[in-house]
């Protein structure tokens, strides 16, 4: 054994450190942020006309590069299907894995992972051709059906049917376009994906209005951003990123009047928030400026939800659940104190 893996194995040893910290630090080093994504979902991670990512879950990958690096736009974007996130996290390909994943129990204690969180609460839906003349997902026994493989989707698909003593045919692809494009070639009679992604792929359907969204939700997608585990640091960097943004929607924090409240406001959360008192940045090792530099460049929760996926863009989803727990939904941050 060299002298020095003897020493980092002490090192492990006395201050539980592990093999897998020192992420900020290589984010800083590389001056990127190496962020998992879809290979393309429209409100969630699209290349826009500008050839630029957007999307809910660009703007997870941003606001970690704002707090991380200063710079919401130092993120390298690694467009991977269903089927690859995990190993592109585990192997260190990806710091950050944003791409409407589904926070489980297995997934949790199984893959060498940390949810960091939910930046979107889903559920799974059923998107169906009018012309079929289904009313109810109780009406699709014998159904062909366009899946995304390697999904909770899948799985949640087989127990639904059986619960329900129906028989399907899986039609299975790899990414969200594939499936698109399935449907459309009538390869199935119905696709079923979380109910955003629903909404997403009608968007891109040449006559929308042809098709429906079924009103069965069958499961609980609750969609977050996740990292390796073993380093505690980048764990909370990525927690608090999130709850940067929820945080500032409840106190009304916007990209427009941060400078402004930096200089002004009197609410010591808010000044926690934009890094103007307490030590909040120096606990995660990062400077005072990082939850500025989120709320400053990416936005707050809200305006990231109009901007993508809200009633004023192609997918027109409401809040729902999505709303902040004291407007009726169920999204929460732990105080910034
Ligand atoms: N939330 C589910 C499903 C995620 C998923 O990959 N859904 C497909 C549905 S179409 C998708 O987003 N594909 C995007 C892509 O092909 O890159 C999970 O975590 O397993």
């Amino acid at each position: 054994m060299t002298n020095m893996l003897k020493l980092s194995l002490a090192a492990v040893a006395a201050f539980g450190m592990s093999a897998n910290a020192g992420t900020l630090q290589n984010v800083q080093k590389a001056g990127e942020l190496k962020c998992g994504i879809t290979t393309g979902l429209a409100g969630f991670a699209e290349v826009g006309s500008d050839k630029k990512w957007r999307g809910l879950d660009v703007d997870m990958c941003r606001a970690v590069a704002a707090a991380a690096l200063g710079d919401a736009s130092k993120v390298k974007y690694v467009p991977l299907t269903a089927k690859e996130r995990f190993t592109a996290l585990q192997s260190g390909e990806i710091d950050l894995l944003a791409r409407n994943t589904t926070w489980t129990q297995s997934r949790d204690t199984t893959l060498g992972v940390n949810f960091a969180g939910v930046n979107y609460y889903d559920g799974q839906g059923f998107l169906v051709n009018k012309s079929l003349g289904v009313n109810s997902a109780k009406q699709l026994d014998g159904a062909s059906v366009c899946i995304t493989s390697g999904t909770t989707t899948e799985l949640t698909l087989a127990d639904y049917f059986k619960e329900n003593g129906m028989k399907f045919r899986p039609v299975t692809y790899d990414t969200a376009a594939q499936v698109r494009k399935g449907f459309e070639a009538g390869r199935c009679d119905l696709i079923t994906s979380d109910a955003s992604q629903l909404y997403s792929i009608r968007t891109q359907l040449a006559n929308p209005k042809d098709y429906k969204v079924l009103p069965e939700i069958i499961s609980k997608e609750p969609l977050g951003p996740l990292v390796r585990q073993g380093d505690d640091q980048w764990f909370n960097i990525t927690k608090w990123s999130l709850n940067a943004l929820i945080t500032a929607e409840e106190f009304g924090v916007t990209s427009a009047n941060a400078d402004d409240l930096a200089a002004n406001s009197k609410v010591t959360e808010i000044k926690k928030l934009l890094g103007v008192e307490g030590t909040l940045g120096k606990n995660l090792g990062l400077d005072a400026k990082w939850s500025y530099n989120i709320v400053k460049q990416v936005g707050n929760y809200s305006e990231s939800f109009e901007r993508n996926v809200g009633p004023n863009t192609t997918l027109g989803i409401s809040r729902g659940l999505n709303a902040l727990w004291k407007d009726g939904g169920i999204l929460y941050s732990p105080p910034f104190r």
